[in-house]
């Protein structure tokens, strides 16, 4: 699941940078900002079954300027962290530990990820993908054993800058610290945050900075209007703080506040709140993906549409076409074949030889064999139907783009398509080759089965041995054979029609009948399967998986629905991580 949130981050983030629709641009942001905090959630999930006892983090969060690090040195008893009359000062995640050492932190790397642990006083002003540790040596009465987060603002103009270092801090805190001065605590982006972060169900402290006598209880009670405005649970309890002038910094009022805090945290929680955080944004992150689907569902069905075409007319102008069908009659010359014709025997018997099955042998004879496919009038529908498809195709793609309102995408198909037409058309031609090859066998077994029926009518074997017709006909096969004449010239060769009405009107007649469309039938599966299913619509399928994925999130329906599948799994208490 972490790794399919991530993935959908980063395809998020891409189709952003290319989008020119400014609602959507807003919108996009947003998911991407509940994206990173799903991913760090699950990091922190994953973290904490390896570490159940990992130590407590505490985060300090709010606008700029409303005194976070300034309550972060209070807290801690300390100088440590830098407070700053300039906005955007802190830009980096910095913990400080409190009655633990760095080490015992070590696993946070791993939660941190690409953000990497820098000493704090070399925290770079121009990289936000790190954070610090540092040990206070002070000691403080404030706080438990744990690790105190600064965090950046979320509100500056550079704040996006910044931002993920704060989703991050905030998704593997066990607990919240919201900071607002009264100049601050009614900006939306705080109650933005609040809103997001609902799901964590972290246990919440309000400090109200900046406070002047007397302010605090009209300040609190809008507050509270703005908490449940955007949030359900419980209004938290507020800490009005008041700059003391001899001390040069707030107060801190009462030594067990933080304790009293962490003791309601619940880490057992984890696995039902990443849940649910999941099951809350599931439908709206997948949106842009699902509506991707519909669309490829719609090209899938253009594509069968052609292909049905494509094929109905292969069975029309070719299977069933009383002139253009050769096939069979490829497999009358083989039956003329074994049969022993006087005075021709021979020359067929040589290049019968040289025409043993299997194909490996027939590969090595090459060329000889190779022009029964490069004349055969099927091969040249075939190639000819193959163009046609990927015509109306075009032509429904246009078509698409100009009535769809997602035009860009059918414009892009198009293109792709023109692209791909040549290496389609020879990839189809190649396959075309081969399984015209391949059924050759099958024109040996029809010739095979009517040769064994003969073999039953001693008499009209005999007479059908002897007959004039059977020898014209036999040699046109042999010249057929040693590649004088295609298949094509065969089947329109008085002899070989001559040839077949006798046979239709012997006594083998309806057997006959039955053996062309027996051979008929599995031409038309191995056409289908080999050349339209296997090879045009794979390649028009595959079309899809090449749509730059900077435009398109190209996230396939299988991958969603294992994705889905994880989901629902974790809901019947199977963790897939
Ligand atoms: N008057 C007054 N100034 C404060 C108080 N707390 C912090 N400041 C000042 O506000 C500025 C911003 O403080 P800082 O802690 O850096 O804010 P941050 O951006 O939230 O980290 C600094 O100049 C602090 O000295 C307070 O309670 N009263
Ligand atoms: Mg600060």
């Amino acid at each position: 699941m972490l790794e399919f949130i991530q993935l959908l981050k980063q395809r998020y983030q891409s189709v952003l940078s290319q989008l020119s629709d400014e609602s959507n641009k807003t919108a996009y942001r947003h998911r991407i900002d509940d994206l990173i905090l799903a991913e760090a959630f699950l990091r922190k999930g994953q973290l904490l079954n390896k570490l159940p006892n990992s130590p407590l983090q505490l985060a300090v969060v709010g606008p700029t300027q409303a005194g976070k690090s300034t309550l972060v040195n209070v807290l801690l008893n300390s100088t440590v962290a830098s407070v700053s009359p300039l906005a955007g000062y802190t830009m980096h995640p910095q913990g400080f530990c409190n009655g633990i050492t760095i080490s015992d932190c070590s696993d946070l790397q791993w939660y941190f990820g690409r953000f990497q642990q820098i000493p704090q006083e070399q925290l770079p002003k121009d990289r936000h993908d790190c954070y610090s540790l540092t040990q206070n040596t002070q000691n403080s009465p404030f706080l438990p054993d744990s690790v105190l987060w600064d965090t950046p603002d979320f509100d500056s103009i550079d704040s996006s800058n910044y931002r993920e270092g704060v989703i991050r801090t905030i998704a593997l805190a066990d607990a919240v610290v919201l900071v607002v001065s009264k100049e601050k605590y009614a900006d939306q982006s705080v109650w933005d945050i609040m809103a997001d972060i609902e799901v964590l169900q972290q246990p919440t402290l309000i400090c109200l900075n900046k406070l002047s006598e007397g302010s605090e209880t009209l300040l609190a009670n809008s507050l509270k209007d703005k908490w449940q405005h955007v949030r359900k649970d419980e209004f938290p309890p507020v800490i009005p703080l008041y700059y003391h002038k001899e001390l040069g910094k707030p107060q801190w009022p009462e030594n067990n506040l933080l304790l009293k805090l962490v003791n309601q945290v619940n880490r057992k929680k984890q696995p039902r709140l990443e849940q649910e955080l999941l099951q809350n944004h599931w439908q709206s992150w997948l949106e842009p993906v699902k509506a991707e689907h519909s669309l490829l569902n719609d090209w899938h069905e253009l594509v069968e549409q052609v292909l049905k075409q494509g094929l109905d007319s292969y069975q029309r102008d070719y299977l069933n076409h009383p002139h253009h069908y050769e096939t069979f009659q490829h497999a009358l010359a083989e039956l003329l074949n074994l049969l022993e014709i006087p005075g021709i025997a021979g020359i067929l018997a040589k290049t019968r030889r040289m025409l043993t099955w299997p194909i490996r042998k027939m590969k090595s004879i090459g060329k000889k064999r190779l022009h029964i496919t490069d004349s055969s009038q099927e091969i040249t529908l075939l190639k000819q139907i193959a163009e046609h498809v990927l015509i109306q195709l075009a032509d429904k793609l246009l078509l698409q783009a100009e009535l769809n309102r997602n035009s860009q995408w059918w414009k892009e198909f198009s293109t792709l398509l023109r692209t791909q037409r040549a290496t389609i058309l020879s990839d189809f031609a190649l396959s075309a080759q081969q399984y015209h090859l391949a059924f050759q066998e099958e024109v040996e077994n029809s010739a095979n089965r009517l040769y064994l029926k003969l073999q039953e009518q001693p008499l009209l074997l005999n007479s059908l041995r002897t007959a004039r017709v059977t020898t014209d006909a036999a040699a046109m096969a042999s010249i057929l054979f040693m590649g004088g004449i295609g298949i094509h010239d065969l089947v329109i060769a008085p002899a070989m029609l001559t040839l077949t009405s006798w046979l239709a009107e012997s006594a083998i007649g309806s057997y006959i009948g039955r053996v062309e469309t027996e051979l008929k039938q599995r031409q038309l599966a191995a056409v289908k399967q080999s050349l339209f299913n296997d090879g045009m619509k794979k390649s028009l399928m595959a079309l899809a998986a090449q749509l730059s994925s900077v435009t398109y999130f190209n996230i396939s329906p299988e991958q969603l629905a294992q994705a889905e599948t994880q989901l629902k799994e974790r809901r019947h208490g199977l963790r897939l991580l």
